[in-house]
């Protein structure tokens, strides 16, 4: 009989409770856990804790940088200088908890929220933390531009959209510094074919974004055989659009095929969760 099966008989009508305590002694340790019950632990939300969930390595690294211990101590162990006692016991830092994609860090005594990876606390309220994520991957860098293909200079006009997130935040990751947030580069390769004529010409809208907002827009041609053409440039508010045509011409009367290179970089005024849209005509 399994120590199960006598369990059950012991927990029958009539039968004393003494004969459970003494069965589930004797059971104790001698048997392996019932299916049920083994087959709910792996299923069930149990969680390695060797295996940190999404988020935590980034945060206990904000920790050890800020000097903080891992959890906040309770008020009988009054750590200053902790965001849960930052200048006093008990003056915890707003919003007293970690917000999403922020830590809380106590420099001196002043409260300072730092910004995890690419989020952004454009609304500039702690609450909610960092609360937005630019485009993701970073393409910030002309060789790491955002790749929209290839099209022939007789293919239809390609289109993209982007955001320009900025704060007053210190952030984690280099640049900390991010009032201008991170530039948008793209690249798009345009075939020279015969009966079309390469054109490249780029518009960007940034109908949505405030106007008090400066928005400069380069752009050049690199030829296939890697000559750089002129870089073209211009700054525009927001609410307007601006247009840019940079030269294409790699050869008198031969192929021109190239790639295009665009770059999109906020040059002053307020933080804007709005995005921009451009269209390339090849
Ligand atoms: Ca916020
Ligand atoms: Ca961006
Ligand atoms: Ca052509």
């Amino acid at each position: 009989m399994r120590c199960t099966d006598a369990l059950s008989l012991a927990e029958g009508p009539g039968r004393l409770l003494v004969g459970v305590a003494l069965l589930a002694l004797s059971c104790a340790g001698s048997e392996a856990v019932p299916p049920a019950l083994e087959a709910r632990a792996a299923d069930g939300p149990v969680r390695d804790r060797s295996t940190p969930l999404d988020g935590e390595p980034a945060r206990e690294r904000a920790r050890d940088q800020a000097g903080a211990p891992d959890r906040a101590p309770d008020s009988a162990s009054c750590a200053l200088g902790t965001p849960d006692h930052c200048g006093a016991c008990g003056k915890a830092c707003p919003p007293g908890f970690d917000p999403p994609n922020a830590v809380r860090v106590c420099q001196g005594a002043s409260c300072e929220l730092q910004c995890l990876e690419e989020a952004y606390d454009v609304d500039g309220a702690a609450a909610n933390g960092c609360e937005l994520i630019d485009d993701l991957p970073i393409h910030d860098l002309v060789q790491t531009a955002r790749d929209l293909g290839a099209v022939s200079d007789c293919g239809n006009a390609i289109s993209a959209s982007g955001l320009l997130p900025s704060d007053g935040r210190a952030h984690l990751k280099a640049p900390t510094d991010r009032a201008n947030g991170r530039a948008d580069w793209f690249k798009l390769h345009i075939q020279d074919q015969g009966g079309c004529v390469v054109d490249a010409t780029v518009a960007i809208s940034l109908a949505g974004i405030p106007s008090g907002v400066s928005i400069r827009a380069t752009s050049f041609w690199r030829c296939d055989d890697g000559s750089e053409l002129a870089k073209v440039s211009k700054a525009a508010a927001g609410g307007a659009s601006l247009t840019l045509e940079p030269s294409t011409s790699c050869t008198f009367l031969g192929d021109d095929s190239g790639t295009l290179y665009l770059e999109l970089r906020k040059e002053s005024g307020p933080h804007t969760a709005q995005g921009y849209t451009l269209t390339i005509e090849p």
